[in-house]
């Protein structure tokens, strides 16, 4: 290839950066590693996606000796684009596990969100620019939603004011992204916002693309509302890894042959709920609870062929766990989760295994740091970690029947019973736990978590709606942002779960892989109902 289309990335090997280099091949370009700092200065033009914390990223730019050509890059007015902490890093200091000294380029401190302005932290969704000092690379995104997923933010100041070319709302203003003459940096994530997101970084490759006459339509004003595409895989009995879907967790058909129900293939509808405009695309291995993930190589196949075409955030779930395999290999969850992430998982998703860290916790009182949720919140961020519940409507009498919390219901039980708890499960609802989905969800959210995703045993497959007594429960108790789940059937069901409650995302699976509704459709309804959504 010719140097016009090589691009030089700087990858320290912290995390997920397939997702990037799947954006750059598919804009058509090649991609050079940076191997030595030298590389850095020869570079016609360098992509710096900070992944993972601040201090050990400073740490190894420093040991490395790329801290210093990093500076002398910038300092020459080089092509630069840093993404996400790659912005981050370019300020004078972190308060993340901090105070940690930057690359001093910019003036300023990089803060935590205060979750005390009524804000959910992380920050974790598509959200609008406001667009201020000219970008080109911002050209063609207009009024549209890109994508975010962070904890920590640089705010404006008079001192970095010239550096500023957008900033964002989320509880506050904070610095979206940064230009000064061909230095570039995004707070986003530009590969994966979409088209939107492809169109920053190909006017970042390609300055002499011709200026947009008309800029992309949109509304975007504040954080929207995602809807999210669950799709859970399992081997069929011929072993074939397929999209399934059960009845309250019951996958099998209900006929003599009883096979495991097949409603596609993950790849394919991945790739067509990309098109159909998901904000996001979750894999469920849902027999990863017995069988171990590694050694289900189709999962980590799925998940790498996706993330070559699809530019949203993907989560992965499913036996994130310790694990000894047959030959007596002992695998850490941090390693299955590693692999997850190297095949282009932006999350990951823990369903068993953070019920029993949660039960632990609660007993002891005691953080051991030891639990799979926690090690993988400290080594990729809370914000790449979602806790899956797996809850079941248990009805009572009183509220005191319980030691867990109980809820009054908006619609009394079977038997008239006025009140309800909600039972955790493990391996996939086969057995119940002495944990309620508040207990957990509490629980989960101080050892880690930065996200939850809340099914509903009783709702799931039903299409009755989701389960809005749960959902404002769990809503309301924690900081971080909650997925509705399980029993989505119309578009008014996910206005009603928007409208009624203080869910960030909704889920639905059955509805779109039997193409009863369409993803466009539910974001038309939103629209109409005034809840903002990315278009
Ligand atoms: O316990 O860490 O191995 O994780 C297992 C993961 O697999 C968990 O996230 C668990 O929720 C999931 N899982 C296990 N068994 C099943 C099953 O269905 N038999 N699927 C299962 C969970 C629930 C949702 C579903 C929504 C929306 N499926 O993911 O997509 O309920 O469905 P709907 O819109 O059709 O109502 P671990």
């Amino acid at each position: 290839s010719t140097s016009d289309s090589v691009v030089t990335l700087l990858d320290y090997g912290a995390g997920n950066v397939r997702s990037i280099r799947n954006a750059l091949r598919h804009l058509g370009f090649s991609i050079k590693d940076v191997q030595t700092p030298g590389d850095i200065l020869n570079a016609d033009r360098l992509i710096f996606p900070g992944v993972g914390a601040f201090a050990p990223a400073m740490d190894v730019l420093n040991k490395t000796g790329m801290a210093e050509a990093l500076c002398t890059y910038i300092d020459n007015d080089r092509p630069f684009l840093g993404i996400c902490l790659g912005l981050q890093l370019l300020f004078e200091s972190s308060e993340e596990n901090g105070p940690v000294k930057g690359l001093g380029v910019i003036p300023g401190t990089v803060g935590r969100f205060d979750s005390s302005a009524g804000i959910r932290v992380p920050h974790i969704g598509w959200n609008a620019l406001q667009v201020g000092n000219d970008s080109e690379i911002l050209e063609d995104v207009g009024n549209r939603h890109l994508y975010f997923v962070h904890s920590y933010r640089a705010i404006p100041s008079s001192e970095n004011k010239e550096w500023i070319s957008s900033t964002c709302n989320y509880g506050e203003s904070f610095i979206s992204s940064i230009r000064r003459g061909n230095v570039h940096a995004v707070q986003f994530h530009p590969e994966k916002s979409g088209e939107t997101g492809l169109s920053v970084l190909r006017r970042f490759l390609d300055p002499k693309l011709p200026a947009t006459q008309k800029p992309m339509e949109g509304k975007a004003s504040k954080l929207a509302k995602r809807v999210i595409a669950c799709l859970d895989v399992r081997s069929n009995d011929k072993g074939d890894l397929v999209v399934t879907k059960g009845d309250q967790y019951d996958v099998r058909e209900q006929s003599n042959e009883n096979e495991v129900r097949n409603l596609g293939k993950p790849v394919d509808l991945a790739g067509q709920y990309y098109k159909d405009g998901a904000d996001e695309i979750s894999f469920l291995n849902i027999t990863g609870f017995r069988d171990f993930p590694l050694g289900d190589l189709p999962m980590i196949q799925v998940l790498r062929y996706t993330s070559e075409n699809v530019f949203v955030p993907l989560t992965v779930g499913g036996g994130i766990r310790d694990f000894t395999d047959a030959s007596g290999r002992y695998y850490s969850s941090l390693e299955v989760a590693a692999e997850y992430f190297r095949s282009g998982a932006d999350k990951i998703s823990i369903g068993s295994d953070a019920v029993y860290a949660a039960e632990e916790f609660i007993k002891s009182g005691v953080k051991t740091g030891k639990s799979s949720l926690e090690q993988i919140s400290r080594v990729y961020g809370n914000q790449a970690v979602v806790v899956s519940i797996d809850p079941r409507r248990v009805y009572v009498n009183h509220p005191d029947d319980v030691p867990y919390k109980v809820i009054r219901l908006t619609n009394p039980g079977p038997n008239g019973e006025e009140y309800a708890w909600y039972q955790c499960t493990v391996s996939g609802g086969r057995e119940g736990r002495p944990i309620g989905a508040y207990e957990l969800a509490k629980a989960v959210e101080e050892l880690g978590a930065g996200e939850i995703l809340l099914n509903c045993i009783d709702c799931d497959g039903q299409g009755k709606g989701f389960d809005i007594d749960l959902v404002k429960l769990i809503s309301d108790s924690v900081g971080i942002p909650v997925i509705a789940s399980s029993g989505a059937g119309t578009p008014q069901h996910f206005s009603e779960v928007f409208d009624t409650t203080n869910a960030s995302a909704a889920l639905a699976a059955g509805i779109f892989h039997r193409k009863e509704v369409l993803i466009q459709s539910v974001k038309e309804h939103l629209l109409e109902k005034g809840i903002e959504v990315r278009i």
